[in-house]
């Protein structure tokens, strides 16, 4: 396929890539089996802004680079105290703003993932709103192992994906799991061979461009509302605000301020 570099980013970690309105998001740290440090988080950070804003852009598929690791989660060479350490000299943990960002962004986040999801790699996948894997992924947690965890999303959003049962075990082991294993657990969509990967991701991100946009996001929304308590409840809140601002009703409100004069509501169709 003909992914084109998306221009004014100068990225040393990621690449950002677009074909036919899909971004494709790559950590690009294929020596280290994609694992991130604060520099990659910032610019995948920069590149989901930019997914957000850009209408063009309607599904993001996220990937590592090569055919060994989607993402072996946060770089243990730069893991310092308080977080990992970047250029900078300060600890941070902004991969999670990072899974924000996914969890917000109104489109539709597939996670394809060709090879090891391993600790914070694993829960950026189990952010994505679909996940398609190769034969050859492997998922699992490391954090209890290497002195590390995650409890948020990483854990209370992959219970309600797996289980609770199943959460404490991928947790408290620290096994390794196939896509077929994790497949059956119901955190992946589908798996594919690893030369049909990308195919099934396109295909995949083609069929949801062919529907209603608002629809999609407004159902993301609410499914994210179901579990994320006022936070959820405020983002499903601000797409109804979103679309009461288009509609005349809400208009005539803030002309009437502006034309110092009672609004008339009385004129719009009130539905049962
Ligand atoms: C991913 C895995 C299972 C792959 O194993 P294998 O055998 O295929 O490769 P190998 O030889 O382990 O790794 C290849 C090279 O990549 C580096 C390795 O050190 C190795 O380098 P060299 O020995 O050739 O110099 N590498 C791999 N993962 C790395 C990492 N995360 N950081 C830095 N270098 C890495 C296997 O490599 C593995 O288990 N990796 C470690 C996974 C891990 O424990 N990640 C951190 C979890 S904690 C976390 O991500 C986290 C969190 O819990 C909460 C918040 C934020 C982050």
């Amino acid at each position: 396929r003909n992914w084109k570099k998306i221009s004014g980013f100068d990225f040393k970690e990621i690449l950002f890539e677009e074909y036919n309105h899909i971004a494709k998001i790559t950590i690009n740290r294929e020596r280290y089996r994609n694992a991130f440090t604060p520099l990659t988080t910032w610019e995948m950070s920069q590149a989901f802004a930019y997914c957000r804003e850009c209408a063009d852009i309607r599904v993001v598929i996220l990937t590592g680079a090569g055919d060994k690791a989607f993402c072996s989660g946060g770089d243990m060479h730069v893991k310092g105290r308080g977080g990992y350490v970047g250029n900078d000299g300060v600890p941070r943990l902004n991969v999670l703003d990072v899974q924000m960002q996914i969890r917000r962004l109104p489109k539709p986040v597939i996670a394809m993932v060709n090879g090891y999801a391993i600790g914070g790699g694993h829960v950026l996948h189990v952010m994505c709103d679909l996940t398609i894997a190769s034969e050859n992924a492997i998922f699992g947690q490391t954090g209890p192992k290497v002195g590390s965890f995650d409890a948020g999303f990483g854990a209370s959003y992959l219970a309600r994906m797996v289980g609770q049962k199943k959460a404490r075990e991928i947790w408290f082991l620290c096994k390794q799991y196939t896509a077929h294993e994790a497949e059956q657990m119901g955190m992946v969509n589908k798996v594919v061979p690893f030369e049909q990967l990308e195919d099934t991701c396109v295909d995949w991100a083609e069929i949801m461009m062919e529907r209603s946009p608002l629809a999609l996001r407004m159902i993301k929304a609410g499914l994210n509302a179901e579990l994320d308590g006022q936070a959820g409840i405020q983002e499903l809140a601000g797409d109804a605000t979103m679309l009461y601002y288009t509609m005349d009703e809400a208009q005539e409100g803030g002309k009437a301020f502006l034309e110092k004069r009672k609004p008339d509501f009385d004129k719009y169709p009130v539905f049962p």
